[in-house]
């Protein structure tokens, strides 16, 4: 077993990063699947969870249950500091001004729906627009149409072109008077297009409106900066970026959050309470209802810090390596098509194959002991603009490997030897 620091200072492949090495931090990367060796390339579904993560949960659990924010004694004092401590991270993180403006909640479902629900029901009204785009995720698409069944106001899209990418002279276009925010997917969960998300958010604020991006594909791809991107809201979930399921964060510019009314009432987003009146607790406490996943946010501490620990040069050009390297070796398939090509992705190949089910293709893969998605990925508004009810979609980690991706091509051709 090699240690943390030896994955931290190995330089074996020509990008400096060794996935052999931090594969042996992943446990279930071991594990076999109807007798094969897994090969997991599900990974924009979830991640898997290095020793690190497990280990801080499982620490957490044994050595410092307590609730946090409310008890004098000893445990809950170190709770509440270590559950504080991974705000400060996150902040750090995502380089945020103040640790006001970090929201925990469940994940980016949530975030978004904090906003659409806080933000939005006092800011959009009858015959108002929000704008989203072609490639959005249902998760950026039902909060904003529910707001606008609600209040009365429209559901503008901007469109996608051929190759994945969103028109950004319709999106600019589509800005108008009557636009009261803007949400965005950093990264498209279904086709891997990664988004000029700076230069929509540029356009955005040049006519006064404010944005939300979808970060949850983005976060376990790039390093974060959400005073450069300058967005006015950033959403993203531990899980997919190695830490624990249900936690998750929304960044709010603080001026913006002070604004907003409380999403969910209940303790500790209080100062004081009568019958008559309640006064709200500060930022960030005012948008965290209600006893919080302490466990898991500790969790998810251990995953920033397994991710400070990676050199990010090396881990971008190794993943763009393996992306360029299964997009090459895919689409020479015969019979196979690439539904997504975008000039600038990220993490995602997604297929179809001539007369062969995706979900076929997804079945025979899995005998193979190959975890890949198929279906519609929670966006079926891209399948429609595709005219393809479903893609097969491979998705790849920092832990993935060429021989994983040769592994998924000899599956490939498995499928067409069943079907041809
Ligand atoms: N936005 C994007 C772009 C996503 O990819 C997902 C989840 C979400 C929002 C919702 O995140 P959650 O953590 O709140 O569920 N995407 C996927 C996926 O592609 N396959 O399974 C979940």
């Amino acid at each position: 077993m090699h240690t943390y620091q030896d994955i931290l200072t190995s330089k074996k492949s020509g990008s400096g990063f060794d996935p052999d090495l931090i594969r042996e931090t992943f446990p279930i990367l071991k594990a076999t699947v109807h007798g094969k060796k897994l090969v997991y390339l599900d990974n924009a579904a979830t991640t898997q969870k290095p020793e690190s993560v497990i280990k801080a949960l499982d620490d957490y659990y044994r050595h410092l249950n307590s609730n946090i924010h409310r008890g004098v004694h000893a445990l809950s004092e170190k709770a509440t500091e270590a559950y504080e401590g991974v705000r400060d991270k996150a902040r750090q993180f995502i380089n945020a001004a103040s640790n006001k403006e970090i929201i925990f909640l469940r994940g980016t479902t949530e975030g978004i729906n904090l906003v659409a629900g806080s933000f939005g029901r006092s800011n959009v009204g009858q015959g108002d627009e929000v704008l989203i785009t072609g490639l959005e995720h249902h998760s950026n698409i039902v909060p904003w149409q529910m707001l606008c069944n609600h209040t009365g106001s429209v559901l503008k899209v901007a469109p996608i072109d051929d190759k994945g990418e969103v028109i950004l002279s319709e999106f600019e276009r589509l800005i108008g008077p009557k636009t009261r925010i803007v949400a965005i997917a950093h990264v498209s969960n279904a086709l891997g297009t990664v988004n000029p998300v700076k230069r929509m958010v540029a356009i955005a604020h040049a006519h006064g409106i404010p944005v939300l991006l979808d970060g949850a594909q983005a976060v376990p791809h790039f390093r974060i900066d959400v005073r450069d991107l300058d967005c006015d809201f950033y959403a993203f979930s531990a899980h997919k970026m190695y830490g624990p399921t249900g936690i998750g964060i929304l960044y709010g510019k603080q001026s913006i959050l002070e604004a907003m009314p409380p999403y969910q009432g209940g303790g500790d987003m209080i100062r004081s309470v009568t019958f008559e009146k309640t006064i709200f607790n500060d930022l960030p406490h005012k948008f965290e209802a209600g006893t919080p996943n302490i466990a898991d946010t500790i969790g998810f501490g251990a995953a920033f810090d397994f991710l400070n620990g990676l050199d990010w040069n090396a881990v971008s050009h190794y993943e763009h390596e393996l992306l360029t390297y299964a997009s090459e070796v895919i689409g020479a398939i015969p019979g196979v098509r690439i539904v997504g090509t975008a000039s600038d992705k990220a993490g995602v190949v997604s297929f179809v194959m001539d007369d062969v089910h995706p979900h076929d293709i997804g079945t025979i893969l899995d005998r193979e002991g190959i975890a890949v998605r198929t279906g519609h990925h929670c966006a079926q508004p891209v399948m429609q603009r595709f005219g393809i009810p479903a893609t097969v979609r491979a998705s790849f980690a920092l832990y993935n490997t060429k021989e994983e991706i040769d592994e998924l091509v000899r599956g490939i051709y498995a499928v067409k030897k069943v079907f041809h």
